[in-house]
């Protein structure tokens, strides 16, 4: 009696996680006795059963890039071998309503993978390849045990800024790797901004010629004087094919891509292209600088014709159910002083700007609806009245979120303060390549629930989950891309899918670390002052 009451008491104090099983997200429950599963040459894959295809085809896909990855660490497919140890994966029902639950089953001489559908089978594979990659010597020793695991959020997503820096097909590719491996499954691609618009849409063609590029882009931190510029041309897209290409990437490995265009503000480059979309006399170029600009979209007809079509090509790219429109800082002083645009609100019996934007988001709300598709945006489209159907992402702190759930609204919540990768995340700041600003370390990100505790639980069932954004005006390349990600995506991966009571910050560190081993072997630059 008093041996299980040290015991309980010894594994309830922060750091004391025995688990066999290493791993990030931590799963849901485990449990492992002393027996041994080594893993050595001649085990094979089993994907005979019920479900071959399903299993057969994530397996697959999955080898591949287990190849690619740590090379070698995997037995090959091949027929099977007597008296030599198996993996069997197994698609089947199995009681579980979350398509996405797996359990995983470590025997003597077996391992077992199985999941009622593709989802849960590739996030056995996941954990499989994280244990494997940190037990590999010659064989791999792992206790005999069993793991049971499904995420507790659907929405565990992760942002990127293509605008104010361009990035590359195979960076992109290798920035939905680094999603995979955490289990996350969203993938929020911000395709378009004051910077630079950065996807082919065949019916306008200048966009791509004239507002994809920037003739050069403000050096060091932004200030509205004495500004200098690098005197370099920037910019890029992506072609049609390579955005279809980047989506059938993401989505083998169960990640949906979320594009973002936006409006009716962050769009000085589209009146740069298309001139007739603005709401002042002067022409802009594509904006060179950060911070806020006063251009913005006219709430006229020929401008929602423009927008329709885009979202027409957008909606065939991407299966996406929510489409993001942005809505975000759309700072409204070319409305204010415009004559006409004032009459054309007075003729809608708006009160003000704020009506004015929320009937332009309303317009699009109702196109995607009858496309099929949900719009999501920022939070200030609660400014002026919620869309009818709009979901709602909170970026200046939980309040949005929180007003829009109890309106029965879904939301996404990716407050500033503990999800923003832009911002420094290790002290001093001097010593650190120049961000934004902010500070969210590991362990802030660590500590965040998208769970307010003001909402009731039936509205926090209008919580879909949570999301990192990685803005990028002061991230000029990759490899920062990554500095700023790893290792708080591990964090935040967490935070998503492991249930808030079951989270050990000290634990987590140290399996943080056995996870960056990963990191190291990938080449994935990640920042090395918590591990
Ligand atoms: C605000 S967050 C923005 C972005 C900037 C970011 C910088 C949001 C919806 N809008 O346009 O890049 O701050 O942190």
């Amino acid at each position: 009696m008093i041996l299980r009451y040290l015991l309980v008491l010894l594994f309830a104090f922060p750091g004391f996680e025995s688990n066999a099983y290493d791993l990030i997200p931590k799963p849901a429950f485990q449990s492992s006795t002393k027996e041994i599963c080594l893993l050595a040459p001649g085990w094979q894959w089993d994907v005979s059963g019920d479900s071959t295809e399903k299993a057969k085809y994530v397996y697959l896909q999955f080898h591949q890039w287990a190849d690619t990855m740590v090379h070698g660490y995997f037995p090959e497919l091949g027929p099977l071998e007597p008296h030599k140890g198996k993996v069997v994966l197994k698609v089947a029902a199995n009681g579980k309503a979350n398509p996405a639950a797996y359990t995983l089953d470590f025997k003597p001489s077996q391992i077992t993978l199985s999941a009622s559908s593709s989802i849960g089978l590739f996030y056995a594979l996941q954990s499989l390849k994280q244990l494997v990659f940190q037990k590999f010597k010659d064989n791999t020793t792992l206790l005999c045990g069993h793991i049971q695991d499904e995420p507790g959020f659907a929405w565990r997503g992760m942002h990127l800024d293509v605008s104010r820096h361009f990035f590359t097909v195979k960076e992109v590719e290798t920035y939905i790797e680094m999603l995979a491996l955490h289990k996350m499954n969203v993938f929020h691609w911000h395709l378009t901004d004051d910077q630079g618009w950065r996807v082919e849409i065949k019916a306008f063609p200048k966009l791509t010629e004239v507002a994809a590029w920037r003739n050069e882009t403000m050096v060091g931190k932004f200030t509205k004087t004495k500004q200098k510029f690098d005197g370099i041309r920037h910019g890029g897209f992506y072609t049609q094919e390579e955005v279809k290409h980047i989506v059938q990437f993401a989505t083998s490995r169960m990640i949906t891509v979320v594009p973002e265009i936006e409006m009716p503000g962050h769009s000085q480059e589209l009146i740069a292209a298309y001139p007739y979309l603005g709401s002042s006399d002067t022409v802009p170029g594509v904006m060179m600088t950060w911070g806020g600009t006063d251009h913005i979209l006219n709430p006229y007809p020929p401008t929602f014709q423009f927008l329709f079509t885009v979202l027409d090509e957008v909606i065939s790219l991407f299966p996406s159910k929510y489409i993001h429109i942005g809505g975000d800082e759309a700072l409204k002083l070319h409305w204010k002083r415009n004559a006409k645009i004032q009459k054309f609100k007075d003729s809608l019996k708006l009160k003000n700007e704020d009506e004015l934007q929320s009937w332009f988001i309303r317009q699009v709300d109702q196109y995607l609806v009858s496309k099929g598709r949900s719009l999501i945006g920022w939070d200030e489209i609660l400014e002026g009245g919620l869309a009818q159907n709009a979901a709602v992402m909170s970026w200046r702190g939980e309040k949005g979120g929180i007003a829009a759930a109890k309106m029965k609204h879904t939301v996404v919540m990716t407050p500033g303060t503990h999800c923003y990768f832009d911002h420094y995340q290790h002290q001093p700041k001097e010593q650190e390549p120049l961000a934004i600003g902010g500070f969210t370390n590991l362990e802030k990100v660590y500590s965040y629930n998208p769970l307010p505790a003001e909402l009731t639980k039936e509205e926090q069932q209008y919580i879909l989950g949570a999301q990192a954004n990685v803005w990028t005006e002061y991230i000029p390349d990759f490899k920062q891309v990554q500095y700023m990600c790893l290792p708080r995506m591990a964090a935040l991966a967490e935070v998503t899918w492991t249930k808030p009571q079951t989270k050990d910050w000290p634990a987590f560190q140290k399996r943080a670390k056995q996870l960056s081993a990963i990191y190291g072997a990938m080449s994935w630059n990640y920042c090395r002052w918590d591990l």
